[in-house]
């Protein structure tokens, strides 16, 4: 083969292997210093966190507590309206698949009122974190080359399988 059908192959099979590697992350609500409770600060939460699309929020807790998914105007106003979703088992995996705003709250008494209720915002994959604007009249600088979209989890990231699979192939093609 030629080094241009080796160089084509590579490509391939490493963009196959960038979506298979990208696993998702998951995210035990409230964790590592609460769960999903009433003693939580959710909004400071997730304000260390960036989702992207296929990492999972992990809610746990005890069933005094719940979970329903609601619309951004239902969860404003803690509004016990019709809920997208409903759950109660004490450990629940909520898939974030899409990008875009997700809302959830506790229904029980006034829980969500007080505090118990989570935003979580998912971004395309690759974007960076939200971060501050810059100060007035500074020019903006460039955001830091993308790493690729590296799984933050597992063994194999992303970025090491291609050169391993590019020495393989040029060994044996
Ligand atoms: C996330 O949790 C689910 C359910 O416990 C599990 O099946 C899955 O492998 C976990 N994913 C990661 C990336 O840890
Ligand atoms: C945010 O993340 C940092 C580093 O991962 C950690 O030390 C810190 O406790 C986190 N803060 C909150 C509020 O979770
Ligand atoms: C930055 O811009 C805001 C809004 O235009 C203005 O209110 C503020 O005074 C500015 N700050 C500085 C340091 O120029
Ligand atoms: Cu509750």
């Amino acid at each position: 083969m030629t080094k241009f059908k080796v160089s084509v192959v590579f490509t391939i099979l490493s963009l196959a292997l960038q979506f298979a590697f990208a696993v998702g992350t998951n995210y035990t609500v409230g964790a590592p210093d609460g769960l999903w409770d009433l003693n939580t600060n959710y909004a400071k939460w997730v304000s260390n966190i960036t989702f992207y699309p296929g990492d999972n929020l992990l809610f746990s807790y005890t069933l005094q507590h719940d979970i329903w998914e609601v619309t951004e105007a239902d969860y404003t106003s803690c509004t016990k309206g019709t809920p997208l979703k409903q759950y109660r088992d004490g450990n629940t995996l909520i898939a974030l698949t899409e990008t875009g705003s997700r809302y959830f709250y506790c229904s029980v008494g006034s829980h969500c009122s007080n505090g118990m209720k989570l935003e979580v915002s998912v971004v395309p994959t690759g974007s960076s974190p939200p971060s501050s604007p810059p100060p007035n009249g500074t020019t903006p600088v460039s955001p830091p080359p993308p790493n690729g979209g590296a799984a933050t989890n597992g063994i194999w990231t992303r970025s090491a399988i291609a050169p391993v699979l590019g020495a393989i192939l040029m060994i044996f093609l």
